[in-house]
């Protein structure tokens, strides 16, 4: 989990530099070798990597528009990745979706940049598990500014309802862009929501992530068991911005300092420390993650870009005439099914 931790928070560190390239000094999201918004994770590390440090590569994971923490802990390939959030053709998605449009469907991990919009699909796994009669699970990801969306509150009834083997991880950062929790959520413990729908919910206050590996070890294993849904909420820190070019004018300096504070790196190397593991080892640790991060930056980057020509295909079943030469493959207006 140590490795995973470092691993995310120094991808974060190159992918902010390599994004603030040709944007600046007026800032310019097209501009650049990365395209696009970006949304870091860094202080959300003990949620995806608690979580999905149970998981195998048949379970499936639904992540929001700031991916890159679970996508790593889930095991998504980091050179297809980074070339996709580079916007190139080698990337997992073709170029063509960029940082909050990651698929590995060898691992079974989907994002989008549409909040809660995870949540059905996650249900669809969890369902599909249960009628094959496996024992994979569905984790679906969540910030806590999308749990009044109808997507989450309706996949929540349908899991229960079901008895499926899906977990809903809100990752809880306490403000959605500029928006604070208290102002548009009640109650704050947002695993409360977990009575309404008959499951278990479980909060885990601290950034720590022992004690999320801890809760997910109870979620993931009800839900592999056949036992059903959980709910839990996971406390993380937003160290950054909403997005890369976020001033941040609304945030109290001192919510700041506290996300500064509250890392959970730091806090899972004075407990490595205090089980014996030396400096030493902790430093190889991250020396050799850095040395795999870079790489795959530098791969990404010698990347060709996609073709231009190529941006309508996998975009359509059935395309609008003329804009590609493809027969459709399925005839959506007629047909019984
Ligand atoms: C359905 C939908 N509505 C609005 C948005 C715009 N939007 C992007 S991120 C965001 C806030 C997300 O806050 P939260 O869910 O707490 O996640 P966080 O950014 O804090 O990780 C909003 C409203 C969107 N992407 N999708
Ligand atoms: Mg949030």
């Amino acid at each position: 989990m140590y490795e995973d931790m470092v691993t995310a928070r120094y991808y974060e560190e190159r992918l902010q530099e390599e994004y603030l390239v040709g944007k600046q000094p007026a800032f310019d999201i097209s501009a650049g070798p990365i395209p696009g918004e970006l949304h870091l994770a860094a202080g959300h590390e003990a949620s995806g990597i608690g979580v999905c440090h149970h998981l195998r590569d048949d379970d499936a994971v639904t992540a929001p528009h700031r991916p890159h923490h679970i996508a790593i802990a889930k095991g998504v390939d980091l050179d297809r990745m980074t070339a996709e959030i580079f916007g190139r053709e080698t990337g997992c998605s073709s170029g063509k979706g960029g940082h909050m449009h990651l698929f590995d469907p060898d691992v079974k991990f989907a994002c989008s940049g549409i909040i809660a919009q995870g949540c059905p699909p996650a249900v669809g796994a969890g369902m599909a598990a249960k009628k094959r009669g496996k024992d994979s699970v569905a984790v679906a990801f969540l910030g806590e500014g999308a749990i009044s969306q109808g997507a989450f509150l309706e996949s929540l009834n349908l899991a229960s309802v079901h008895d499926l083997p899906v977990v809903f991880v809100i990752e809880d950062n306490d403000w959605a862009i500029s928006m604070p929790k208290e102002r548009v959520t009640t109650p704050l413990d947002g695993s409360r929501r977990a009575d309404g729908f008959d499951m278990p919910g479980i909060r885990v206050d601290e950034d720590d992530v022992i004690a999320v590996y801890g809760a997910a070890d109870e979620a993931i294993g009800r839900a592999r068991d056949g036992n059903g849904p959980t709910l839990l909420e996971l406390q993380v820190h937003r160290r950054m911005g909403h997005f890369m070019g976020d001033p941040e004018t609304y945030r109290p300096e001192e919510d700041q300092e506290l996300a500064a504070k509250r890392d959970s790196i730091e806090r899972l190397k004075e407990e490595l420390r205090a089980h014996g593991v030396e400096e030493e080892t902790m430093e190889s640790i991250k020396t050799a993650a850095h040395e795999r991060v870079d790489e795959a930056i530098e791969w990404a980057k010698e990347q060709p870009e996609p073709d231009p020509e190529a941006a309508y295909e996998d975009a359509f079943v059935n395309p609008p005439s003329g804009v590609t030469d493809t027969e459709p493959e399925f005839d959506l207006a007629g047909g019984d099914d």
